[in-house]
């Protein structure tokens, strides 16, 4: 009873870590698995997550983080929307000598000074597997269409640099059409379609290269009522190894998918929890690494998330 809290709170042992999240918005099936592996790592844990979904709108991410200055938390973990525009608030947070913990995209700030480290994917490595892949399954002869992220997102950025950077080595291999679809399936589908109409329903496609699942998803489905199929007539390459892309790959609509883990949760916990001992900055961030599923090799994997449960 009153006795054991008066103790608990004298040990500090009912201090349970107050730690606020500030989640892009729920644009694909890789941020909703992600957001509800970050809130189950929190439960597992005690700690107590504040968590705000932004709908895309870094205005509404900013708004967040000042909440959880308000709050008190004791440390924010933020997945920032795009790359700039975040000194601001971070210096808030500086101020109240609350920590911050970047996961998955990028920030175009020194880690030196505004927050303690980033968990996060190479995206260039992720554009530069995609398009390895695609070289050696179309011995780098490929017209290829690309759909791209949220524009001014590092994760769309990065996929593309590093996957121009193989291309440029393949004098055949050439994109001929780039887009965003703003990694929503809904969209992925609309611009796959004018793209299609563009370029004369689509036979002089050789591949499909998306910046993730959820817009190649969409795009397949344009494939398809174009009379083509995804995977053979075109093939499908993309990023994130949701659970949907596996249905696909059995299907064999989609050729490869790059794996971006959804579970950064613990080690930014770990990060937190280790910061907030020792007031130790991270000199370089956690990189998260992922594997290349296609029709080839998913099985396992397929079982693993269909077949165990
Ligand atoms: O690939 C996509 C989400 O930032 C890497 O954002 C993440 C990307 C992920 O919309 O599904």
């Amino acid at each position: 009873g009153l006795a054991l809290c008066a103790l608990l709170s004298v040990t500090g042992a009912a201090q349970a870590l107050t730690v606020g999240f500030s989640q892009v918005g729920s644009e694909s099936g890789w941020r909703t698995t992600f957001s509800e592996s970050v809130k189950a790592e929190a439960e597992r844990r005690g700690i107590d997550l504040k968590f705000s979904d932004a709908q895309q709108k870094q205005e509404n991410q900013i708004k967040a983080i000042r909440s959880f200055i308000a709050q008190g938390v004791d440390a924010i973990v933020v997945a920032p929307v795009v790359e700039t525009g975040w000194k601001p608030v971070f210096m808030e947070a500086k101020r109240a000598r609350i920590p911050i913990v970047i996961v998955d995209r990028n920030v175009d700030l020194k880690n030196d000074s505004l927050y303690v480290t980033r968990i996060a994917p190479d995206f260039t490595e992720e554009g530069k597997k995609a398009a390895n892949w695609l070289m050696n399954a179309t011995a780098g002869k490929c017209n290829i269409v690309e759909l791209q992220g949220t524009v001014g997102s590092s994760a769309a950025i990065g996929r593309m640099e590093g996957f121009n950077s193989v291309i440029a080595n393949y004098p055949e291999a050439k994109i001929v059409r780039s887009q965003t679809a703003e990694f929503t399936r809904a969209k992925g589908k609309e611009v796959m379609e004018s793209i299609l109409k563009a370029e004369g329903g689509g036979e002089s496609i050789c591949a499909l290269w998306s910046h993730n699942d959820e817009m190649a998803l969409g795009a397949i489905q344009a494939i398809k009522e174009a009379g083509l199929k995804p995977g053979k007539d075109i093939h499908v390459v993309s990023v994130d190894a949701v659970d949907d892309i596996f249905k696909a790959l059995a299907a064999g609509e989609v050729s490869a998918t790059v794996e971006m883990s959804p579970h950064m949760g613990g080690p930014a916990f770990d990060v937190i929890e280790e910061y907030l001992k020792t007031k130790k900055k991270f000199d370089k961030w956690i990189v998260m690494d992922g594997k290349v599923f296609t029709t080839e090799n998913y099985q396992q994997e397929y079982k693993a998330r269909f077949v165990n449960q």
